[in-house]
């Protein structure tokens, strides 16, 4: 199907790196849309091309019920009551990524879960193009997918959240994957966790093929026995990991494909990442010996618990991206072979998430919590004795460098957005680099 967006009323909601790619997308159509921020400031203000009709400040605007069609950003909230009432009159919603699906012919790997994500979306476009395919990655990863249009492509790799998901109804993934789910972002679903999850399962509604965590409990008879399913992680999966030994073995199948010790990357849930990556690049039909190159060769992403120095018997670790429990749990089993402290820098914008599930990890280890930011209070509540509420990341550091000691372990892993306080959680990372390079 063709689409037509001649003669409609267009509006786009945020002026971020989405709101500006849109744009774009429709005046190399030669329509001029509307755009409206509800900030007065947006940082891309600048980027807004010149004679376009734009409206700062408020969405509560009566453009919104004008429009024939709205392309919302993912960081503004779909319940919220205007677009409710938009959508009751009939006006069309759509994410970026609907707009993008419809424009392409090209097959599409999507890829979403609450953690891991662009850690595998990058694993799998880094074989595809070892195997000789001309693929291109783009979306929630930082890079807006109507960017990639204009470029040839054997394939798209897609790395979608649920936010652009909630608003794309025309996806047909050749392969959908869906990493893990786990509690985030409770604060934008209405009805809670059970919402996020349906949200996260729309990707396999028109896929070819659908790859999945065998541990997400998504346990209808209807993915068991389809075989257009493929699953991962647990014992009876067609893809899974056992121990051995020290090391960790891969399996497809009752077939061995690769030790743990031959990776770069280290930490259970990065061999899940590796895992889910070979059954991505297998139902490709990529060979085997790229895979397990490119595989061997990968290391971990910046800001992805990421060893900044180890200096004095101090380890001083940026996991920045850590922007919910799941992934602090993730980071506080990698340490589990530390002899010394724990210093662990937890807070920002927690997003109703229920840190109570760090408790276990609080009451066993040898730890000491620096709660910083817009829940810092709230987070140090867990464990009082443990716990100490620090207003922001730099004072924290400058109390840990006063505490630290040979043996021990510097972790940033805030389990939280950081929005509250900066503009990304890069800057957040970057900050942590810039102190502990001061310190040590
Ligand atoms: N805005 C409003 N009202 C709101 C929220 C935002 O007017 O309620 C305005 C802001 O003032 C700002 C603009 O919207 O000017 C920003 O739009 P946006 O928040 O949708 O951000 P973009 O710059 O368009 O970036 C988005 C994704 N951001 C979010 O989902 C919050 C980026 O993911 C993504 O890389 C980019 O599109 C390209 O696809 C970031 C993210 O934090 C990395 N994602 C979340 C996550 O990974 O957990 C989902
Ligand atoms: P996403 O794009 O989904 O945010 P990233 O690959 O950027 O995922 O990693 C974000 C955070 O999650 C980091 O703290 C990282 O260490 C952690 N992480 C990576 N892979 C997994 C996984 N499979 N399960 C849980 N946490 C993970």
């Amino acid at each position: 199907m063709v689409y037509n967006y001649f003669g409609k009323k267009i509006l786009i909601l945020g002026i971020g790196l989405t709101g500006i790619s849109c744009i774009h997308f429709f005046l190399k159509q030669g329509i001029k849309p509307k755009i409206i921020d509800e900030s007065k400031n947006p940082i891309f203000f600048i980027k807004i091309p010149k004679n376009i009709e734009y409206s700062l400040g408020s969405l509560e605007h009566k453009w919104i019920l004008e429009s024939d069609l709205i392309i919302i950003s993912p960081g503004i909230s779909s319940f919220r009551p205007i677009l409710i009432q938009a959508r009751s009159l009939g006006i069309e919603i759509i994410s970026d990524i609907e707009l993008f699906v419809r424009e392409i012919s090209s097959p599409i790997i999507a890829i979403t879960g609450t953690n891991g994500k662009s850690t595998v979306a990058t694993m799998i476009t880094k074989i595809a193009k070892n195997s000789g395919c001309n693929a291109l990655l783009g979306g929630n990863i930082g890079y807006p997918v109507l960017n990639l249009l204009d470029k040839n492509t054997d394939l798209y790799i897609i790395e979608l959240s649920s936010f652009q998901l909630e608003n794309t109804f025309n996806l047909k993934a050749k392969i959908a994957v869906i990493l893990n789910i786990h509690k985030d972002h409770i604060n934008r679903y209405p009805k809670g966790f059970e919402q996020y999850k349906k949200t996260k399962l729309s990707i396999y509604h028109k896929a070819d093929i659908c790859i999945m965590n065998a541990y997400d409990k998504l346990n209808d008879i209807f993915y068991k026995n389809n075989q257009h399913y493929i699953s991962f992680g647990k014992k009876d999966s067609d893809y899974y990991i056992k121990k051995n030994n020290a090391s960790f073995l891969f399996y497809h199948k009752n077939k061995k494909i690769l030790n743990s010790s031959e990776l770069l990357l280290s930490g259970y849930h990065n061999y899940h990442n590796v895992l889910v990556s070979i059954a991505i690049a297998d139902a490709m039909k990529f060979s085997r010996k790229y895979t397990i190159h490119t595989l061997k060769n990968f290391s971990n992403l910046p800001h992805r618990f990421q060893t900044i120095q180890s200096k004095n018997g101090i380890d001083w670790i940026n996991d920045s991206k850590s922007t919910n429990v799941n992934s602090t749990q993730v980071a506080l089993d990698s340490v589990t072979k530390k002899k010394g402290t724990i210093h662990l820098l937890l807070g920002g914008d927690s997003k109703s998430g229920d840190f109570n599930a760090l408790k276990i990890y609080f009451n066993k280890k040898k730890i000491k919590i620096y709660c910083f930011g817009k829940d810092g209070i709230k987070i140090s509540r867990i464990c009082k004795k443990k716990s100490i509420y620090v207003e922001d990341l730099k004072k924290a550091m400058t109390l840990i460098s006063t505490r630290v000691k040979s043996g021990d372990t510097v972790l940033l892993s805030p389990g939280c957005s950081s929005l509250d306080q900066f503009t990304n959680f890069e800057e957040r990372g970057n900050l942590f680099v810039k102190l502990t390079k001061e310190i040590t």
